[in-house]
């Protein structure tokens, strides 16, 4: 399979590389893709070289799969041309989530929707995919009324230019400012911009794209935080639901639901952490516990490393689901 990875000299896009090797995609050919002034740079992948071209050399290519990871304006001036030439775009900017002509896939909720007509695929948020992950078998279960979720996002989520603002804050040194305020030893309550309606764009993606993903009747109220944190986002979830629960049918169906990992024993201060979720896949839930405040609702805690589960894990998930699903196949050597 000839696959491109649009923004491969990004953040995502190298987590992206790590997740193509790690899963052992079938790729006979990477077309490297990122702005003109990367072209002609060498990238080492799976023991060969390749050198990156641009986004109008990679159309020629006509690739069967491309991976976006270079931002909203790209994949909307670009995506088009590529399924023009009959490649699979998978995108990770907001740019196509809410078009009601676009799917928005989670492959372990909705990837099974995909159909050979779809050639722009929209990669959720990240905030969404792991608040999700962790929503969905309870959703089955339990029916969800509501959520109310608060996260604390990690300056990863908002790339390169904020880990240098935090890291020459650490060092006592000045720099570019990504964010209007300093991060370290500070909480910005402000992902994304601001809206008319006093949300931020981040705040109101946990809410549609919920909505879009798993049942639009559910109604998610959110507030986003930057914590100074270099990679893994964290979300306090408070979920009311229609009908009553059991605390260990919870904890036993999220233990067996593929892509979460429980950690929740307070007897042993086992809880997730973004450190400890770093270069992981899975989507971690713990501190589940009953909201004695009001009936049929729960409070978890629930983290992931945004950079592979919240966008390049899960962005290779679906590019292994149409392989599973028939809709793009694999010649054999
Ligand atoms: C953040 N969630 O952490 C963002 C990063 O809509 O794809 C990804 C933004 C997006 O700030």
């Amino acid at each position: 399979m000839r696959v491109a990875v649009v923004g491969v000299t990004g953040m995502v896009g190298q987590v992206m590389l790590k997740v193509l090797a790690e899963q052992n995609f079938p790729i006979t050919t990477l077309i490297p893709v990122a702005s003109e002034r990367s072209v002609g740079k060498e990238i080492a992948f799976g023991g060969s070289t390749y050198q990156v071209v641009g986004l109008e050399t990679a159309v020629e290519m006509a690739p069967d799969v491309a991976i976006f990871s270079a931002g909203g304006e790209t994949s909307l001036a670009w995506a088009p041309k590529f399924a023009e030439v009959g490649t699979v775009v998978i995108d990770n900017s907001s740019a196509w989530r809410m078009d009601p002509t676009k799917k928005l896939v989670i492959p372990e909720i909705n990837g099974d929707s995909i159909t050979a007509e779809d050639k722009i695929i929209a990669n959720p948020n990240c905030s969404t995919i792991q608040m999700l992950m962790a929503l969905a078998p309870l959703h089955k279960a339990y029916g969800i009324k509501r959520v109310v979720v608060s996260t604390y996002q990690s300056i990863s989520g908002t790339g390169v230019a904020a880990v240098n603002q935090m890291m020459n804050e650490r060092a006592g040194e000045s720099g570019e400012m990504a964010y209007p305020y300093p991060i370290d030893q500070n909480c910005l309550p402000h992902c994304d911009s601001f809206l008319d309606n006093g949300y931020t764009k981040e705040e109101m993606k946990l809410t549609n794209e919920t909505k879009k993903i798993l049942d639009n009747n559910i109604n998610v109220t959110a507030t986003a935080v930057r914590v100074p944190v270099q990679g893994g986002h964290s979300e306090a979830i408070n979920v009311e639901f229609e009908r009553d629960f059991d605390l260990a049918d919870v904890r036993k169906m999220l233990h067996e639901t593929e892509g979460v990992t429980l950690q929740d024993s307070p007897e042993t201060n086992t809880y997730p952490m973004p450190l400890y979720a770093a270069g992981k896949d899975d989507v971690f839930v713990g501190r589940i516990r009953r909201d004695e405040s009001q009936a049929n609702t729960l409070n978890m805690w629930c983290v992931a490393d945004n950079l592979r589960k919240g966008a390049a894990t899960n962005a290779v998930q679906i590019a292994k689901k149409l392989i599973a699903n028939n809709i793009l196949t694999v010649e054999m050597a």
